[in-house]
């Protein structure tokens, strides 16, 4: 196996005989194989395209869906990758057949030529690795192109899931399938390929605000409670927010709560999803800590999307986790949705039923809910301490959260920026300040949260709207800095989406991707002044001054 897609990688170069994660090489090799499918179908479904030939929605949505399955633990499940690949050749073969009908020429990339025999997976998935393209900086831009997209297709398939699609995001993910897989693509047409993704990403990522705020309402100013209630609990993990609707209107006046892992703490400042009276608080911390705080809370766990940690065998909660959507792993049980997107979660609701009440691990409360329309309602507040110099600078520290001990970095950076200083945090990188309680500065909190990862949408429109109203030209020339943890696919989106709207010099950390080559690097850096993080002291120097 290789695979080198997120911050904890082995070495920093690439897992080659077991993910850091907890990947096995087959399931590896059955995620290059669906990869290989999804890009042939892409390529397929750009050439009709191009000769205006319809595909239908399905192509679309499997072409998303099937990359979200490639996220960093998102899905352990060999089988449920391996039925993708049979839908997928399935649906390569109708489009085939389309093309002929309509004599469209395809490309004859291996992607397209490939065909689909079952006795063929295994030597097509070794053959299709990422290590098949040979050249470095190649490899590199490719590989940042497709990285950028599955962190795009997360972000499409929660928007979907609430009806907001995007008919020109589907048509560049194809088009820019169709760009990775043609061997003879170079440097110039793959970093215009690298850049462009950043720009759909911003505009999925807006989608997939106008999905939540149309269904859930504007985020406002809300206190979450840390602490726990006396009655037996369901926590639910991930980012689709869809489901966990779905779980508080199934589970109101059953006597059980709910309760928030994670990035579905968000969920919490939607005026629509907080009205539940048993979406009781937000159990745990960032991802990385679930063996320990699975155990601790006694009932069943719901995983939405990825960052799931494979339990060790003698874990007493692996038989009450439940998975849905592009997650899956091997054991669990997971839930489906019906033909109208309806999921039945009685199963996990009559098991919470019968099990205790999570047992508490932390008291108190944490504040949230500071997406733009919010900032925006304390823009007045806000623009005066700018200009009173209450507020020195802004620093935008969203992204991930992991396990590595190098991430304790951000707590300390957090906690020793200068007292006129505000962060601006979405994704679950929060929890590594997010309880150091750094006070307010003239009533506005030190520690603004937007949301979720993809809520980093919000510190764009932010930044953009502070430029108008300070009138300067250009972005940079706020008192803004950008201080980001990464880990896995999602940051790449926001990542390559902050550049695309001309954002410079930000840092990302704690170690720079390995999939980016020392050539491709150098564009990063002289093109973006792309930087990485050194010490708390030397970067609150840089940052601050
Ligand atoms: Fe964190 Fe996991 Fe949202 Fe990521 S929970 S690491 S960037 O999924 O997607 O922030
Ligand atoms: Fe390694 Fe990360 Fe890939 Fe897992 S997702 S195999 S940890 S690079």
């Amino acid at each position: 196996m290789f695979c080198f897609q997120c911050q904890e990688t082995a070495k920093g170069t690439g897992c080659t005989i077991q993910g850091v994660c907890g990947k096995k090489a087959d399931t590896s090799r059955w995620q290059d194989l669906l990869l290989s499918v999804v890009r042939g179908i892409g390529t397929i479904a750009d050439s009709l395209r191009q000769a205006g030939v319809k595909t239908g929605q399905e192509v679309g949505d499997y072409i998303v869906d099937s990359l979200f399955v490639t996220i960093t633990n998102a899905n352990f499940d060999d089988q449920a990758i391996l039925n993708k690949v049979d839908k997928g050749v399935q649906i390569k073969r109708e489009l085939l057949d389309l093309a002929v009908k309509n004599n469209v020429s395809l490309p004859d990339y291996q992607e397209v030529k490939w065909g689909g025999e079952k006795s063929d997976y295994e030597a097509e998935g070794n053959r299709e690795s990422i290590l098949r393209n040979e050249n470095e900086d190649l490899r590199s831009l490719k590989e940042l192109t497709v990285l950028g997209l599955k962190g795009m297709a997360a972000y499409y398939e929660h928007a979907s899931r609430l009806d907001q699609r995007n008919e020109e995001i589907v048509a560049f993910m194809e088009k820019a399938l169709a760009t990775i897989s043609n061997p003879a693509a170079d440097m110039d047409t793959l970093l215009a390929i690298v850049l462009e993704t950043g720009k759909f990403g911003v505009d999925t990522m807006a989608l997939l605000d106008k999905a939540n705020t149309q269904a859930y309402g504007n985020p406002e100013l809300t206190k979450v409670n840390i602490g726990t209630g006396s009655r037996p609990g369901i926590l639910i993990s991930g980012h689709d927010l869809k489901d966990i609707q779905m779980l508080l209107e199934q589970t109101e006046g059953t006597g059980i709560d709910v309760y928030t892992h994670s990035e579905m703490l968000p969920a919490h400042y939607y005026p629509k999803l907080k009205k539940y009276k048993h979406l009781v608080g937000n159990y745990g911390n960032a991802w990385w800590k679930q063996k320990e705080e699975f155990e601790t809370f006694n009932g069943p766990i719901v995983f939405t999307t990825n960052c799931i940690v494979p339990p060790t065998p003698k874990a007493s909660y692996k038989d009450r986790v439940f998975t849905t959507n592009a997650s899956g792993f091997p054991g669990w049980k997971h839930i489906e949705a019906d033909k109208n997107g309806h999921k039945d979660f009685s199963e996990v609701i009559e098991l919470a039923k019968t099990c205790k009440a999570p047992t508490a691990i932390e008291q108190g409360e944490i504040v949230g809910g500071f997406a733009h329309a919010q900032v925006f309602a304390l823009a007045d507040k806000v623009v005066e301490a700018v200009k009173s110099g209450a507020i020195r600078k802004f620093i935008v520290m969203s992204g991930c959260d992991g396990r590595m001990k190098s991430r304790d970095y951000y707590t300390e950076f957090a906690a020793q920026l200068p007292k006129d200083t505000v962060i601006l945090t979405s994704g679950c990188a929060k929890y590594k300040y997010n309880k150091l309680n750094l006070g307010d500065i003239n009533g506005i909190p030190r520690v603004l949260d937007a949301g979720q990862c993809n809520d980093s949408y919000s510190w764009a429109v932010v930044a953009l709207k502070l430029k108008e109203i300070f009138g300067a030209n250009d972005i940079n020339d706020l008192p803004i800095e950008f201080n980001i943890a990464w880990y896995e696919q999602k940051a790449v989106i926001v990542l390559l989406a902050l550049l695309s709207l001309g954002i410079k010099n930000i840092h990302i950390g704690p170690t720079l991707p390995g999939f980016v080559s020392p050539n491709v690097l150098k564009v990063l850096i002289d093109n973006f002044g792309l930087g990485t993080i050194t010490t708390v002291e030397e970067d609150l120097k840089t940052m601050v001054g």
